[in-house]
């Protein structure tokens, strides 16, 4: 059973590689452990940057996208000393985000990807992958099966088990901080992502669609989801929106409520004999920035364009270079966000330099309220990869 490209996980960088190389005649097999449902209901990412919705349209991926998406290009930073509002799609490069819900998209791309011809099988988890020979081994329900391909793409998300067959220590940092995330059933609260800092933690709001919003909330590592009641949820968002100031949120059911520790992980190289690593598999990024679906993206673009010079051309110089040019991108999103942890993130209660670090956070915004420039830097790298 030989099968040119085999892809683990139906993630928005297996789906846009398969769809892509589908185009373009190329055999892919794509094995996903979950089931269709599960990854097409699974809510994550929502803000797609320009390079993303590039690569999208160029590879007629961006129907629904461009139908329902819908742009957005202001922030505020809210604090007790007021509001800043930054209307970054008119600094930097004058580029916005388009708002469009992951699972949203994943569902296209599934489709379109089966439209392709491509084959995708469901409920199939990858065991390991031999690299050097393109042996891919998995279970299913009717036991352990194996698939050989010429490239084996891993897009196994954070936790997958293709990174582990590359060699080298990942470059790993746990930022020490954790959130509630949020989905609740309401129309937006504001018109523009906020970001509201509070002595007593972060607080976190973006659209998502007409009817569901996403809230941050910054908690203690080892809290439960269950312990965030709803009612404990809009208290803690209310006070730390400071909504006595502005305006009352709008509430509504929460339909889901899980803890994210934010932390990082960058693979030292992303290609090991014949398997390459893309997306979360490569490069696992905290959500401060919005940058993970976005980096799984341009990644599934090099890729499929590398696999297909060598395919079609025999060229192999996109390919051999494919590490060399994620991984500077991959860095520049981690830089960032680590930009944005910082700024968005209260010292804990007992921290000895909790007054100097405050400080440097004010210091911080203030630039960014004062200084053009920082401001085109902040939009430059909110909105690019
Ligand atoms: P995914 O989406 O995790 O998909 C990996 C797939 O692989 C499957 N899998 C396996 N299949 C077969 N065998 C195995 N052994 C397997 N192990 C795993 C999984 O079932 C899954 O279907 O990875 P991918 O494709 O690399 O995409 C990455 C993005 O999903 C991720 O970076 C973003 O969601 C991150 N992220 C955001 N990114 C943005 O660009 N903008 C955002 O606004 C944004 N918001 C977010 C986010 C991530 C969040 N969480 C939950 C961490 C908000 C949140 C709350």
């Amino acid at each position: 059973d030989q099968v040119r490209v085999v892809i683990v996980g139906a993630g928005p960088a297996g789906l846009v590689l398969g769809n892509i190389l589908r185009a373009r005649g190329v055999d892919t097999l794509v094995l996903e452990r979950n089931s269709r449902e599960y990854v097409q209901n699974r809510a994550r990412a929502g803000f797609l940057g320009v390079h993303s919705v590039r690569v999208l349209t160029e590879h007629g991926l961006a129907g629904g996208l461009l139908r329902a998406g819908r742009s957005h290009g202001t922030c505020v930073f809210r604090t007790g000393e007021g509001e800043l509002t930054l209307y970054y799609g008119q600094l930097g490069r004058g580029e916005s985000h388009v708002v469009y819900p992951q699972q949203d998209l994943v569902t296209d791309l599934v489709a379109s990807y089966l439209d392709r011809g491509g084959e995708l099988r469901f409920g199939v988890a990858v065991t390991d992958v031999d690299p050097a020979t393109g042996t891919v081994r998995y279970r299913d329900s009717f036991g352990a099966g194996e698939v050989t391909g010429r490239f084996v793409a891993g897009c196994d998300g954070g936790h997958g088990v293709t990174r582990q067959a590359v060699p080298g220590r990942p470059a790993t940092r746990d930022h020490g901080v954790s959130w509630l995330a949020v989905l609740a059933a309401a129309p937006q609260s504001m018109a523009a992502v906020t970001y509201a800092l509070h002595d007593r933690g972060f607080a976190g709001h973006m659209a998502r669609g007409p009817q569901v919003t996403r809230y941050y909330l910054q908690v203690q590592a080892d809290d439960e989801p269950s312990a965030w009641t709803e009612e404990r949820i809009w208290t803690a968002l209310g006070e730390r929106m400071r909504v006595g100031e502005y305006w009352p949120l709008r509430t509504g059911p929460v339909t889901e409520r899980r803890i994210v520790h934010l932390r990082s992980a960058v693979a030292s190289r992303l290609q090991h004999g014949r398997l390459f690593l893309a997306g979360d598999a490569a490069s696992l990024i905290s959500p401060s920035a919005a940058k993970g679906a976005n980096l799984a993206i341009m990644a599934a673009e090099v890729l499929a364009r590398g696999i297909t010079d060598v395919l079609t051309r025999d060229d192999e110089r996109v390919l051999a270079a494919y590490s060399r040019t994620c991984l500077p991108r991959i860095w520049r999103a981690q830089e960032f966000s680590h930009w944005m942890i910082e700024l968005l993130h209260a010292p804990a209660g007992d921290d000895p330099d909790i007054g100097f670090r405050r400080s440097l956070r004010r210091a911080r915004l203030d630039s960014l309220r004062d200084s053009r420039a920082h401001q085109d830097f902040f939009a430059e790298n909110y909105v690019g990869i």
